[in-house]
């Protein structure tokens, strides 16, 4: 097999992070239909079923799109999209947390919320994947089935309450203006390159925010040039030259990076806390994490609530960590002076007390027993949708299997 395959659909926030990465980097990829049984085939091979994942030309399926665009680095180094410069590196993984964690509230609002305008999507291509063959009139009425499905585990997911809607489009709005005027400096987040960062921005300001009808209005009237960049994202014309110089971040950056390291530091400082206590609360060290260890308060503008609090964000902030106690001291120390000019070494320094690792796709303290716990909860499914008969829902059962 010299192509790789990529389990993905359009309108999925996580599959358009990977999406740009393998057409930057030109990897030949076929995307095959998700015809009956691909749920259940793929979760048997790698314990998930969210999507995207890849299946490599080694006939190896990867699940998580920040593992996927790590192997697609490692494995296709030609036109790297990952920054070796230490702040630069630092502040792309900072925005692919924000990417996977924040940015699910604005897609998530502007898509379910307004389904009418949206009905392309809602009524018509999550019926598209589930039964790609059947005749185009059948398709609204198979989603009106699966959709109301769909939207329940991402309103669960999202925690889209009523009063916190306006402070959503308030952030919103003031974002993409940001975020437009950077793009008329620049055509990508840290210079004239794409990177990871550019990549996984691409899951809500694509898949939802630039793609779904509602939204991309709105994105065309007050963004003009952030539309313009999503274009640039998934057809690269391949005249990019490099980031900026001397490990600079664009100014036109900064206020960007100010809201992101307020509201997902914050986010992800109750994530780690919920973390913690979850880790604490275990009767043993081979017990399955739970999805979301919890929930957080959250603030936003007027607005103050609960947020489910996902153990995930818990592991990718623990890798970028990682990575940053990685580097050689001088490199710290730049990293350590940019992040403390803005005072946000304190949003960005937020620690596991006990660490915690990834085991077919799913989460557990660091000394759990990888071939004990891979064996037992071989079946168990964290997503939100089916995984075929021989799965079961996620439990929290910690008994020896023989
Ligand atoms: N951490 C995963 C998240 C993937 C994810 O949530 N994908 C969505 C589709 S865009 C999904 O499969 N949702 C169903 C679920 O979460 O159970 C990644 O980065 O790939």
């Amino acid at each position: 097999m010299d192509q790789l395959k990529f389990f993905a659909q359009e309108a999925s926030f996580f599959s358009a992070m990977v999406r740009p990465m393998l057409r930057y980097k030109k990897i030949s990829y076929i995307e095959p239909l998700y015809i009956k049984g691909i749920f259940s085939d793929v979760f048997r091979k790698t314990g998930s079923v969210q999507m995207p994942q890849i299946e490599t030309t080694q006939g190896v399926i990867i699940q998580d799109t920040t593992l996927i665009c790590d192997y697609l680095e490692d494995n296709y180094p030609e036109k790297s999209m990952l920054p070796t410069s230490p702040i630069q590196l630092t502040v792309s993984r900072i925005i692919q947390e924000f990417a996977n964690d924040f940015m699910i509230l604005p897609a998530m609002h502007y898509r379910w919320n307004f389904k009418l305008t949206n009905w392309k999507i809602c009524y018509y291509e999550f019926a598209q994947m589930a039964i790609p063959r059947y005749l185009f009139f059948l398709k609204p009425i198979v989603a009106a089935n699966i959709t109301p499905k769909i939207e329940m585990a991402y309103r669960k997911m999202g925690g889209l309450d009523k009063d916190f809607l306006p402070e959503i489009e308030k952030w919103y709005l003031n974002f993409l203006e940001k975020l437009n005027v950077h793009f008329s400096h620049h055509k990508y987040l840290l210079g004239n390159k794409p990177s990871i960062a550019d990549c996984a921005l691409m899951g809500p300001l694509y898949a939802h925010l630039g793609r779904d009808a509602y939204p991309k209005k709105i994105m065309l009237r007050v963004a003009p040039k952030v539309y313009q960049w999503v274009r640039r994202m998934n057809d690269p014309d391949h005249s990019d030259t490099d980031y900026m110089i001397n490990d600079t971040i664009p100014e036109t950056l900064l206020p960007i990076l100010e809201l992101i390291f307020k509201h997902q530091g914050e986010k992800t400082a109750g994530i780690i806390k919920k973390t913690n206590e979850h880790l604490e609360s275990l009767t043993d060290v081979n017990q399955l994490l739970r999805r979301f260890s919890g929930k957080a308060e959250f603030r936003l503008g007027q607005y103050t609530g609960m947020r489910p609090t996902e153990t995930h964000i818990a592991w990718l902030r623990q890798k970028m960590l990682t990575e940053y106690d990685a580097l050689g001291e001088s490199e710290k120390k730049l990293v350590n002076n940019f992040l403390e000019k803005y005072n946000w070494m304190q949003l960005f320094d937020l620690r596991l007390k006990k660490g915690i690792k990834r085991i077919r796709n799913k989460y557990y303290h660091i000394d759990a027993d990888n071939d004990f716990v891979e064996k037992r909860d071989m079946n168990i499914n964290q997503g939100a949708f089916s995984a075929g008969k021989n799965s079961s829902r996620e439990v929290r059962t910690n008994k020896k299997v023989n």
